[in-house]
Parts: C-alpha cells; structure tokens; sequence
C-alpha cells in the first residue's frame, strides 16, 4: 500500500505557511495524541526558525492514557506541551495562559523598550482531519462566553479573538506528515487522517487487527473470545456483513471495524509508541 502525498502540494502547503508566520508570535502545532510523532512534521521546525511553539495532543479522549503521559514527558523535553480533546474541551483551558508564559519574555523585552504590550497573536497549524477546525470552535466558543463574543481586528489577515490578550489567525496552516516510514503512513491512515478514497481498506483493516493483537489484544473481545486468531472475516460475520453464499462482505466489514477504531468504540488506543 503506497500513500502519496506529491511535492507540488507540499511546496504549496510550504509557502503558505511561511507567508502566514510573518504575522504570528507563536504556533500552536496540533498532533494527534494516538500518534504523537506520525502526525507530526519534522521539518516544521526548520520552518518556524526561532518561532516559539506549542505542542498540543489533540483526541486525548482516544488515546491510551499511560502512553499520553510518557508522550508529554518525552515531548517536554524540547517544546511546551499539553493533551487536549478539541471536542469535550478538555485541557484547552490551558492553552491561554500557556501561549502567555511562551511569549511572557518578548513582551518583558518590548515593554523595557517602552513598547505597550498588544496581544499575542497565535495559529493553529497540523496535518489534514487532525481538528484544527474544532481546536478553533472550541477557543471561540469559550472566549464568547469570557469576552461577549469581542470581534477580531482585521488587517489584512483575519484576526479571531480568543481572549482579552490572544488573538487568532483564523485560516489554519496545513502541514503534510511525514511518510518516508510506510508504517507511518499505516497509522496516519488506521486513524482517520487520509481520505479512504485512495486506502485498500481490507489491507489497512489486516494491518490494524494486527497491531492490535500484539499490543491491544482486549480491543477485540468484542468481535470474539479468541483474539489471538481473529481475521477481518469473522469480523464482518460478527456484524453481518453477509453477501449471498453465505461470503462475507469484507469491504463492508472493513469499514466498519476501522470506524469503530476511529470513533475510540473498541477503547483508547496510542499506536506511535516510544522505545523504552
Ligand atoms: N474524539 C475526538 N474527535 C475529534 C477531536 N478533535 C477533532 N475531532 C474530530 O476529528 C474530525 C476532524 O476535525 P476537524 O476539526 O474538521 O479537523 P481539521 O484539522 O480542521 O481538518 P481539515 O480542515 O480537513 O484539515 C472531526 O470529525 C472532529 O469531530 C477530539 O479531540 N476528539
Ligand atoms: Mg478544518
């Protein structure tokens, strides 16, 4: 299974994003707490040059809570870092004084200058389905209820107010993952950030089911008791994806098996782990 992503667009998605740092004092770097390094670019830093950043580990509600732990332990060591759930709103009311400890030193530097303090401006930049939008949705929505929904100040870029003192740059930058590692590509893909149209879903469901037997066998007792032999097959009769003959729709119960993943049903799952 080869999953492309061409240079044209990530040349694009590249100069984009350097024309939107120009206006920013931070980043905010969304990465997917179930994958924590796949979902990440590791060329962004080169990007932001000496641009603070933050890390956040969004979909924390899906991800195994042991991992999420070792993850911001490890991830702390080189960026500000914290687990939010773009969706339940959980830790996201840290990110604000967070942003504000970030840039706490600049703005020291400025006002010994005699330069009043402005706001700090901030974007969200992450790879595709990683929930910029919701991480947006859920910051405006808690500085409506803090602030009576302030409007932004518009120059040039559109500016959403976040907070007394953080303001947004409202278009999200795109980053691309990282594919050199085809198992990167697996992950990105077994947790809902490539579009199915182009996944052989029967192939990427054989790959999950076993990942999951080695190292999250207990996700599966809902399709049977003996995990260890379970196929995508028996899956699929478990949930009658049945066709005539008796055969089983294994497309079908791809599907199905993968949303179920997805949607965290067969529990919280973190397939990037750190070599201990
Ligand atoms: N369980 C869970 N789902 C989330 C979370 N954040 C986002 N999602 C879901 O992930 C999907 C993608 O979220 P979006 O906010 O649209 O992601 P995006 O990064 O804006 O996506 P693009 O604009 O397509 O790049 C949606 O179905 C969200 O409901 C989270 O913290 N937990
Ligand atoms: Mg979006």
């Amino acid at each position: 299974m080869s999953i492309q992503w061409f240079p044209g667009h990530m040349a694009k998605a590249k100069r984009l994003l350097a024309d939107q740092l120009k206006w920013v004092d931070v980043v905010i770097e969304l990465g997917d707490a179930r994958l924590p390094e796949s979902s990440r670019n590791p060329l962004l830093q080169e990007l932001l040059g000496s641009k603070p950043k933050m890390v956040l580990l969004n979909k924390a509600d899906l991800a195994d809570p042991q991992w999420t732990e070792r993850w911001l332990k490890e991830l702390r060591k080189t960026n500000p870092v914290l687990a939010v759930s773009a969706v339940s709103g959980f830790g996201v009311g840290k990110i604000v004084p967070e942003l504000e400890r970030i840039v706490a030193g600049k703005n020291d530097r400025l006002a010994a200058k005699g330069v009043r303090s402005r706001s700090i401006r901030a974007m969200v930049v992450g790879i595709p389905n990683i929930g910029k939008s919701s991480l947006i949705n859920q910051l405006i929505g808690s500085a409506k209820a803090k602030t009576g929904n302030k409007p932004g100040v518009t120059r040039g870029n559109q500016w959403i107010r976040i907070h007394e003192k953080v303001e947004l740059l409202d278009t999200p930058g795109l980053l691309w993952p990282k594919f050199d590692d085809p198992e990167v590509g697996k992950k990105l893909a077994a947790a809902g950030a490539i579009r199915d149209e182009v996944l052989n879903l029967e192939e990427l469901s054989d790959w999950l089911l076993g990942w999951l037997k080695k190292y999250y066998p207990t996700t599966l007792s809902r399709y049977t008791k003996e995990v260890s032999t379970v196929t995508l097959e028996e899956i699929g009769r478990s949930r009658g994806c049945l066709v005539k003959g008796g055969h089983v729709d294994l497309l079908k119960a791809a599907q199905i098996f993968l949303r179920e993943f997805r949607s965290g049903a067969l529990g919280k799952v973190t397939l990037d782990h750190l070599l201990l």
